[in-house]
């Protein structure tokens, strides 16, 4: 099922750039995205609510008359929960709450001479826009894990954004409403994709001047190559999070991995995209072999058998052969997986030795879809190889370190003299002069 590429005992004489073009992940086509959501989103920063009126009637085929959704809809969504579906939803909150509650950074001072300080705050940003797509699945978990770092960090204005969906009477997700509402979140917009980033940026008024949503600072979440292309277009204007794309699961298994373990988890991952990543590496052809025979049993019975198997087989997807688990290792850290699971003997110690990866599992019981639900981890993380220099949502995302610099008069003055000399040597004078100054007799 899975092609098989043989690295064993090659790892140590590739260095690492040249490993990771070795692995099985095609280039995902930003910049060709980007030509093509350019111009909608031109549209959006000069025509405002009828240029994101128009684009979610062409993409989602609904009308909307208001792009917000109107309380009463959020509130009937969380009074039509299920009661086993509400404990799910407030079983998810509450451990993602308690992870990102320790997240909390409190001021750093530090004492830089006698009387100078330099204290570090972090300062919550403004106002954030969240992400939710559509898509294949809608995921309601996805709306806790972008809002509750969010609120824990202190945003004081949140807003959330997800497709309007044509089955739900123009809506967006009962699911992902319900759980806005018992989050506490209610300015929600009934925009997808790109459109939805544009907004979020510029804002949207009416032609009649009524602002139906305001611009933000930042704006988090998921998405698929068009939204990821229309946040790159927006950087810079507004802050983003790292790049969260197509999902990718890699697992280090070794001959005593359990391949039924090893197999599930691989198809619970390729459910979500036919262009879903599914990697297996290991240093037994054994257990290989035993994983390729449970996939072959279980895929083709998984509800969603087409994309599954498609991803399965995709050249996104394999099993890498090693010779040992340092060779693991070293290529896990090559593909720099936004999920990576360590099914093997050590698994704490071996996945401690990991350096990239958005998430790591450890063990027999941490899987990735406890991750995607429940675990008190987030899910939104860094794919395509961000996770070599990217980090998943935390509160940390809505955090910005900001310096606060406080000298006395007799630390500015022990220090006066390497200032100016230090800015002479730049030739800009007046730079020292703004020091010395406030000493001359
Ligand atoms: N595995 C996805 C998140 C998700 N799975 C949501 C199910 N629902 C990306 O981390
Ligand atoms: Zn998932």
């Amino acid at each position: 099922m899975l092609r098989r590429i043989d690295l064993s005992g090659e790892i140590a004489g590739y260095p690492v750039r040249a490993l990771r073009g070795l692995m099985p992940r095609p280039e995902l086509d930003v910049n060709a995205a980007l030509a093509q959501i350019q111009p909608l989103m031109d549209d959006i920063a000069h025509r405002g609510k009828a240029a994101v009126v128009e684009a979610v009637e062409r993409f989602d085929g609904v009308r909307l008359e208001h792009l917000r959704v109107p309380e009463s809809a959020i509130k009937a969504a969380v009074e039509g929960l299920a009661p086993e579906l509400r404990r799910a939803y407030l079983t998810s909150i509450e451990r993602v709450r308690a992870a990102h509650e320790a997240q909390r950074l409190p001021d750093v001072v530090s004492e830089v001479a006698p009387g100078g300080t330099v204290t570090e705050r972090y300062l919550p940003v403004g106002r954030v826009g969240l992400y939710a797509p559509g898509g294949l699945a809608v995921l309601a978990s996805s709306v806790i894990m972008n809002a509750v770092p969010a609120q824990i960090a202190g945003v004081e204005s949140i807003a959330l954004s997800t497709p309007a969906q044509k089955t739900n009477g123009g809506l967006p997700d009962q699911g992902i409403l319900a759980v806005a509402g018992l989050l506490g979140v209610d300015e929600v917009y009934a925009v997808g994709g790109p459109a939805a980033v544009a907004m979020f940026t510029y804002g949207a008024v009416a032609e009649d001047g009524t602002v139906e949503c305001e611009p933000v600072d930042m704006i988090t979440g998921p998405g698929n190559v068009y939204v990821t292309a229309a946040k790159r277009a927006v950087r810079g204007l507004v802050g983003t999070d790292a790049e969260a794309g197509t999902t990718e699961i890699a697992i280090i298994a070794d001959a005593g991995a359990d391949p039924v373990h090893v197999a599930v988890d691989l198809i619970s991952q390729a459910e979500h995209d036919p262009a879903a990543a599914s990697v297996l590496i290991t240093d037994s052809a054994a257990l290989a072999d035993a994983v390729d025979a449970e996939l072959e049993r279980r895929a083709p019975q998984a509800r969603h058998a087409d994309r599954v198997l498609t991803a399965l087989k995709g050249e996104q997807s394999g099993t890498i052969l090693v010779a040992d688990v340092d060779e693991a290792v070293a290529v896990a850290d090559a593909y720099a997986a936004e999920h990576l699971e360590v099914q093997t003997a050590n698994a704490r110690e071996v996945a401690l030795r990991v350096r990239n990866a958005g998430a790591i599992f450890v063990g027999a019981y941490s899987p990735v879809s406890l991750g995607d639900y429940c675990a008190g981890s987030n899910h939104v993380l860094p794919t395509g190889g961000c996770a070599r220099h990217s980090a998943g949502l935390s509160v940390h995302t809505f955090l910005r370190a900001v310096h606060v610099i406080d000298y006395s008069r007799e630390a500015l003055e022990a220090v006066a003299a390497d200032v100016v000399v230090f800015a002479e040597s730049e030739d800009l004078p007046s730079h020292g002069e703004a020091v010395s100054a406030r000493f001359a007799p």
